[in-house]
């Protein structure tokens, strides 16, 4: 697997333009992150810049340091043991100490509905077929945190493409494993079991909609919903299922779980909104993982900064109703 960026979706909108430009530097710091983790992680990024830096002009190693502080990959530490899986439990620590129990391998995807060639398929088929590549990506869960995360994955657009979708589908459908030996939180009703999220065909067809494998250039943790989980970035994380076994295409709009759970909190699209309000809080700020506990909120972007490339998508619609 090697890196392979894309300059034309998004990196430029979450990484400051130097050290965009500078991608081996950051791929320096994704391995040394994902390989040690936490404050060891740091010290080896930090030396590392330190090594290089020496070899560059004065001007250029002033403008650095001040980039390398705003860096904006949330810390690898942080993205693993602050998560939502309610499978595994309430508490944001709950899905780091428990998920390890999941197995993982072998995996099967069920991918049936309006589609030509329904079936079983094992990931590791899926993944022999479609090319991965990696994505840095905003990320902002309806809670109101968020963090900036680089995946890897392969668009869901290339395997509908594969498998075939017939013109009668509207929606994607998606299920997690229901399995409770391994997923303690199933042994109760804290939400309606299997997880279960769902796409506008469009949206599930959108480039941006990545079902991802693998983050900091590493397997996808089991916290974060390995071996495969949805991200559709401009959304809020509930739509990101984790732990994809079932992929079905309809032609009515799915039930999803959270909208089951409270209907009148979380809506089908769940799109990143400033402007609309959840009942309970306000949308218009979020608190960035990894930034410390004084680290100022800051503002939520439309769309979660992907306006540009979603905007059409929901033309015409009122996004107040269809929230
Ligand atoms: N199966 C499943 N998928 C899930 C959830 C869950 O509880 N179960 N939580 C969602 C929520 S609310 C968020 S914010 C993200 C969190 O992803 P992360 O833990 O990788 O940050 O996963 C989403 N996907
Ligand atoms: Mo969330």
């Amino acid at each position: 697997m090697t890196w392979r960026f894309r300059t034309d979706l998004t990196e430029r909108d979450v990484t400051p333009e130097e050290v965009y430009r500078d991608r081996r530097r950051i791929m320096k710091m994704l391995a040394g992150a994902a390989a040690t983790g936490g404050a060891m992680a740091l010290a080896r990024g930090r030396i590392a810049r330190a090594m290089s830096r020496s070899e560059l002009p004065e001007e250029t190693q002033a403008k650095e340091t001040a980039q390398n502080a705003l860096s904006p990959i949330t810390p690898y530490e942080a993205a693993t043991t602050y998560n939502n899986f309610y499978e595994f439990g309430l508490n944001k620590s709950d899905p780091a100490r428990r998920a390890g129990r999941l197995t993982i391998a072998p995996w099967q995807v069920r991918i049936d509905g309006l589609v030509d060639k329904p079936g079983t398929y094992d990931l590791n088929d899926i993944l022999k077929r479609l090319p991965q590549e990696e994505r840095i990506y905003r990320f902002r869960c309806v809670e109101g945190w968020s963090m900036v995360l680089p995946w890897r994955g392969f668009m869901l657009k290339d395997l509908l493409a594969w498998v075939g979708v017939k013109p009668q589908a509207r929606f994607v459908a998606f299920e997690t494993l229901y399995r409770p030996s391994e997923m303690p939180g199933q042994k109760y009703p804290l939400l309606k079991w299997p997880y279960r999220e769902g796409l506008r065909l469009d949206e599930a067809l959108h480039p941006l909609t990545l079902m991802a494998t693998g983050m900091y250039g590493k397997p996808l943790p089991k916290q974060n919903g390995a071996p495969l989980r949805l991200v559709v970035p401009w959304k809020y994380g509930f739509k990101s299922i984790k732990s994809v076994v079932r992929i079905s295409l309809v032609k009515e709009q799915p039930v999803t779980s959270w909208n089951m759970a409270a209907p009148d909190e979380y809506g089908f699209y769940a799109n990143v909104n400033p402007h609309v309000d959840h009942p309970r809080w306000s949308q218009a700020t979020e608190r960035r993982l990894g930034g410390g506990l004084f680290a100022p909120r800051i503002p939520t972007l439309m769309f979660n900064g992907y306006e540009k490339e979603v905007a059409r998508l929901y033309e015409g619609m009122d996004l107040r109703r269809f929230f």
